[in-house]
């Protein structure tokens, strides 16, 4: 059985639904992960724990997402030297509030922030995959072909336009 690679971590229950973009991401790339419910304010206790076992589980990678006041990602960030991606989840201010909240880490401890919602978790974890692919020559060749898939399309969509009717 392959080893958990990629923690995923989520403020409330009602983030789930757009972790679950990103979760699908892992799932093709045939990524392990483990999610987990932990808010930096509601269970700032569990927060430190989990983070200070995770290694011990084989996490390379945290995904964190988080609304509002969005100190997640910098809280598990400020108890791990492994890559922190944080998402910004659109629940208020149109997520700028997380957004802000996320990205503008002081020196020493940063967040690689991505978009905002279900694409920044699609993100993550394109980035979490490209982090480990690193040092994993069988990812590396499946994210070459995911690239490869998209672009594809991208140029089918495009041959596929009605340039008459403009
Ligand atoms: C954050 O506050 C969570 O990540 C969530 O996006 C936001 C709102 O949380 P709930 O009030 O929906 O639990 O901590």
């Amino acid at each position: 059985m392959k080893k958990t690679k990629v923690a995923i971590l989520i403020g409330s229950s009602s983030d789930l639904p757009l972790a679950k973009e990103g979760i699908e991401v892992l799932q093709k790339l045939n990524i392990p992960f483990d999610l987990h419910l932990l808010s930096a304010h509601r269970t700032p206790k569990a927060v430190l724990s989990y983070v200070k076992n995770a290694p011990k589980k084989g996490i390379r990678v945290f995904i964190v997402g988080a609304g509002m006041a969005a100190h997640l990602g910098g809280v598990v960030a400020a108890h791990t030297l492994h890559p922190v991606i944080g998402v910004p989840i659109d629940g208020t201010l149109d997520g700028l509030d997380a957004l802000l909240s996320t990205v503008q880490m002081p020196k020493g401890v940063p967040v690689a922030t991505v978009t905002i919602g279900k694409t920044g978790f699609i993100n993550a974890s394109l980035l979490a995959a490209q982090i480990l692919s690193l040092s994993d020559d069988s990812l590396f060749k499946k994210l070459k072909k995911f690239r490869q898939k998209m672009t594809k399309e991208v140029l089918a969509l495009d041959r596929k336009i009605d340039r008459t009717s403009l």
